[in-house]
């Protein structure tokens, strides 16, 4: 057993947000902990997938008096049906983001609010899609990608552009099970045709269909997001950062962004760095501003500029219970509509600024591209002239902090382990140095890790046990979303503490490469990046995805966007572990098709186990890598 007392522990942040909501209590606000009892027990039908409410006849609800409901849908249909549902909001959630990135893709231009920070990748992928790119002006360039980019959300033929970067093995299963994306927009109407009332109920065909419908999301959506926000801000690259409330600065203007589109943030970082603004905050009274992040709009900022890292999911209400945050403000996705009647307890400025993210009790700033600097101008100064009316009886920062080193693009990672270990190869932007760590054993294998938080686990704990579990057995993690910021906030990102509580080979693997144990891999939406990193291991080992010693983990997911990703992680050939159960325990058919040996493992060579003992699911994740070990002979 390691000691791991540097790091920060699940007990340590509970106390932090306990000493929180001792500021809840004295201004009478209403906190997540409180409506978690409210809402206790849940309800038996929702939480078995058993009720269906998709016509007006019911809502139906299945019991062994009622096996059928009023059209005769039994509990295996009404189940899948919910299911795929589940999976069409967050393949429709992810793509849409994705599809606003290639908006502001659209607008971008010399000296303009947006501009390309990476043309090479812009080039890169524009050679993928086949198109021309000799003495084009790269704003042209881009301008005719992010066309043919959104034609991707409705093109009436063909399939994604994107799936040809797969391993030809994964694109024959995808195309021999029917699965292969169409346009995206396309696959979530389908989704919701077949769910309509008098449509499908055969389970097979509703879970052919989340996976289609996830694949659109992880090999369309999400990755357009990725790529060209890469394009637009910058390929992460490695950099250091801080991460736990204590990055939130008693003295500073503390502004928080929450949320995932990085186009707001990027605008409000950088105004929140001019001199002027500065200024303007010393003269109000501050010493500066801080602008830290919550959620996936953190992890954007975090990976591209070292933004500081206040918390994850659950902690969204943590930051204005500081009494410390002039402004929080979001985009879209993931973000409390408690924010607004929080914020009112305390001077907070709760700013809302997408008409997708509609709240009360907000002041709603419209944001778009073209007004993007003025937006994000006004936002900073409405935070600093917000200074002045802190309550300082209220002000309560505690003082966690730990240091995280982020960024972890494929192309860095490539970059970074080039060279560690005793490969031959040392061509430039292979993974075969990865390769070599892993079939020499020194690494055992690797999961990625992802998703959100869930009060029905206590926060924190499954991400950072499992994390704990994994390093000492040598399994290297790379993670995303709110399980990325799980870890830094523990302390697993720091480069120099973490690998301290390693098995020995992924420590010297750390050592060789000055990296932290657990990579950071950026937002939810960046998970595509997990995608093309498992494709390149496959095609530089010539080993099909579903073989090698890597699996998918989201022990505390909550989302309708991790069911979408669940979908896409084992429909690319990664078994994919759950330590929450996604409403199908209802029906056994449906548990079959996704966990049994002969249900979308017979199309896709991988399946879903879900585990609620959380020590259970890490010795299962640790079995199945030690079991493609020996299937490999390695
Ligand atoms: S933010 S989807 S709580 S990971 Fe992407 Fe976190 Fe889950 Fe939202």
């Amino acid at each position: 057993m390691k000691d791991w007392a540097s790091l920060t522990t699940i007990e340590e942040m509970e106390a932090a947000t306990n000493s929180l909501l001792e500021n809840a209590e004295k201004v009478g606000a209403d906190t997540w902990q409180q409506r978690v009892k409210n809402q206790t027990p849940h309800c038996g039908f929702g939480e078995a997938g058993t009720c269906c409410r998709i016509c007006s006849m019911g809502p139906c609800r299945i019991t062994k008096k009622s096996p059928r409901g009023i059209c005769g849908c039994d509990v295996h249909g009404i189940v899948a049906r919910n299911f795929l549902r589940f999976t069409a909001g967050g393949s429709a959630t992810h793509s849409d983001h994705g599809r606003e990135i290639m908006h502001t893709l659209h607008q971008a231009k010399e000296g303009g609010n947006y501009t390309v920070k990476d043309p090479d990748k812009l080039i890169r992928i524009a050679h993928e899609w086949g198109v021309e790119t000799e003495g084009k002006d790269i704003y042209d360039l881009a301008h005719e990608m992010a066309e043919i980019g959104l034609l991707e959300y409705g093109k009436p033929f063909g399939t994604q552009r994107f799936l040809k970067r797969a391993p030809e093995h994964t694109q024959k299963l995808w195309h021999d099970a029917e699965i292969e994306p169409r346009a995206i927009d396309r696959e979530v109407a389908t989704a919701l045709h077949m769910t309509h009332m008098g449509c499908s109920s055969l389970p097979e065909a509703l879970i052919r269909q989340a996976l289609r419908c996830g694949l659109s999301d992880g090999w369309g959506g999400s990755m357009m997001g990725t790529e060209f926000s890469d394009v637009l801000f910058g390929t992460p690259k490695p950099l250091d950062t801080t991460a736990n409330i204590g990055v939130m600065e008693k003295d500073n203007v503390n502004i928080v962004v929450h949320g995932h589109d990085p186009s707001l943030s990027e605008m409000v970082v950088h105004y929140a760095n001019d001199p002027e603004m500065i200024a303007y905050a010393k003269s109000l009274g501050a010493k500066g501003i801080t602008v830290s992040g919550v959620c996936c709009t953190s992890n954007e900022v975090a990976m591209r500029h070292g933004i500081p890292m206040a918390g994850n999911f659950l902690n969204q209400e943590n930051v204005v219970l500081t009494g410390a945050c002039e402004a929080i403000v979001v985009d879209v996705q993931c973000i409390f509509p408690a924010l607004g009647p929080l914020s009112k307890c305390f001077h907070t400025k709760f700013i809302t600024t997408s008409p997708i993210a509609r709240m009360p009790d907000s002041e709603f700033i419209r944001f778009n591209a073209e007004t993007a600097g003025e937006n994000a101008k006004a936002i900073v100064k409405m935070a600093i002239e917000n200074f002045k009316n802190r309550k300082p009886e209220l002000v309560n920062i505690p003082s966690q902090k730990q240091n995280a080193r982020v960024g972890y693009s494929v192309e860095a990672i490539v970059k970074v382990l080039d060279g560690v270990a005793n490969s031959q190869v040392d061509e430039f932007g292979t993974t075969k140095p990865l390769l070599e760590c892993v079939t020499s054993g020194v690494l055992r294998g690797a999961v990625a890790m992802v998703g959100c938080n869930n009060p029905k686990v206590r926060p924190d704990s499954a991400h950072v046990g499992l994390m704990k579990k994994l390093l000492e057995n040598d399994i290297i993690l790379i993670v995303s979303g709110c399980s990325a910021q799980a870890a830094a906030k523990a302390g697993l990102m720091d480069p120099v503490k973490a690998k301290e509580y390693c098995g020995d080979g992924l420590k010297r693997v750390c050592e060789l490469a000055d990296i932290p144990p657990v990579l950071h891999m950026g937002s939810c939406v960046d998970i595509s990046r997990m995608l093309i990193l498992a494709a390149e291991l496959s095609k530089d080992s010539g080993i099909p995805i579903s073989q090698l010693p890597v699996v998918g983990c989201a022990p505390e997911w909550m989302s309708e966007k991790a069911v979408s990703i669940g979908n896409y992680v084992v429909a690319s050939g990664l078994d994919t572990f759950l330590g929450v159960d996604p409403y199908v325990k209802g029906s056994t058919e449906v548990c079959d098709w996704l966990t049994g040996e002969h249900g979308v493992k017979d199309w896709v060579e991988a399946n879903y186990t879900v585990e609620q003992d959380i020590e259970k699911l890490g010795d299962l994740m640790i079995e199945r890598i030690e079991a493609k070990r020996a299937a490999l002979g390695i």
